[in-house]
């Protein structure tokens, strides 16, 4: 999504007059796109960065398709975790992308809302299905409201920039946990990287044609239930990343550094992630790869018969 406001939208946003807002345009501090008629047009991304750079509050969040945000970005990181689990508990969407904004808007990393505030709430969602305090339809529209939230985050980051390192992500079969996707998809956003997730449950032979389809930087695999195939599903991701050059991170609760094959990184958090993103950003583009033949899964027209292809686990296990 790249909506883009008026100046006049985004004077009544910041409460200030339109004229500081075109000044503010001419003097390079925001950005804007002209229409076809020569009218100013201004990113929402390039608004909340201006605000959260001033440290300006959003007077009218709403008139850039924001929920209202109440301050508070100063929020103490006990009290955040308190108040994302009542509300993950509660189900409420707008109120978890508000409490985001707002942290951010206090100038709070996505990296550390995600890291210390929504995965500690979700340890907690976690303890309280084991205990009974949470009912599992609780936890799984937790999990749809975060997932939400994540992806209305991911609007108003600055897009990353042409030519920015492409970081693919995925999780294998029988691996449904989508949270640690869709969150280190954000999390690499924020770091310039242009990241994706291919969602969870893919077929090894998927994701490698995905790499060599998409030619990453970056591949990395969230591994929290570790299926029999694993090994295999690896060797076979790993050979498509080798034959583009791409560079392996491997993390989840289901992996120690000692499983992961030779060749691949592994990551005990997402900081950690981000942090080996940033470095194949700065590293110098890598000599063109020789071309190594690896399998791709059948085209349908090439199989000799139609078949199921494995379409991989639905999110929901
Ligand atoms: C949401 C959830 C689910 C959802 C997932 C839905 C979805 N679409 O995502 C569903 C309902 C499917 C589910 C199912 C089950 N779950 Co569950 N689940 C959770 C919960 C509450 C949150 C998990 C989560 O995504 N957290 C957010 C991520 C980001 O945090 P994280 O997993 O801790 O990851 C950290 C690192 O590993 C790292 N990381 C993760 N991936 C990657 C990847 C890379 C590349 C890198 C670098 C880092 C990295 O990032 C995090 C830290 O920075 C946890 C509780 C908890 N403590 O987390 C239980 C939990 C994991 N589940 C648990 C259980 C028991 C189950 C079930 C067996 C329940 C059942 N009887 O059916 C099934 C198993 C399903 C399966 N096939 O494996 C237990 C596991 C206990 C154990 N010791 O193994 C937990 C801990 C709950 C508990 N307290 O008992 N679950």
């Amino acid at each position: 999504m790249n909506r883009q406001v008026s100046p006049k939208q985004v004077a009544l946003a910041l409460g200030v007059s339109e004229a500081s807002v075109k000044r503010w345009c001419d003097q390079g501090l925001m950005s804007p796109a002209r229409t076809a008629g020569g009218h100013r047009r201004i990113a929402i991304h390039d608004v909340v960065r201006f605000a959260r750079s001033r440290g300006n509050p959003l007077m009218r969040p709403d008139v850039l398709g924001l929920p209202a945000v109440s301050g508070g970005g100063e929020l103490a990181t006990s009290r955040a975790v308190d108040e994302a689990y009542e509300i993950l508990k509660d189900g409420d969407e707008t109120r978890l992308l508000r409490l985001a904004i707002n942290l951010y808007l206090g100038r709070r990393t996505i990296l550390d809302i995600v890291e210390r505030v929504f995965i500690d709430a979700w340890s907690r969602i976690g303890d309280g299905w084991q205990d009974g305090r949470v009912e599992i339809f609780e936890e799984r529209r937790g999990v749809e409201i975060t997932l939400a939230a994540l992806r209305d985050l991911g609007h108003i980051l600055t897009p990353p920039e042409d030519g920015a390192p492409v970081a693919v992500g995925a999780t294998f079969p029988g691996d449904p946990y989508a949270l640690p996707l869709a969150m280190g998809t954000v999390v690499l956003r924020e770091s310039g990287i242009d990241a994706e997730s291919f969602g969870a449950g893919l077929p090894a032979d998927a994701i490698a044609a995905a790499v060599m389809k998409r030619r990453p930087a970056l591949l990395w695999l969230s591994i929290s239930t570790a299926a029999p195939t694993l090994k295999a599903d690896l060797a076979v991701v790993m050979k498509a990343a080798k034959s583009v050059g791409a560079a392996v991170a491997l993390g989840g609760r289901a992996m120690t550094a000692k499983d992961a094959p030779a060749g691949a990184t592994w990551c005990a958090t997402l900081s950690e992630l981000v942090d080996f993103g940033r470095g194949l950003a700065k590293a110098p583009e890598p000599p063109a790869p020789p071309a190594v033949a690896v399998e791709r899964p059948k085209r349908r027209e090439e199989a000799p018969k139609p078949r199921n292809r494995d379409r991989g686990t639905p999110p929901t296990a």
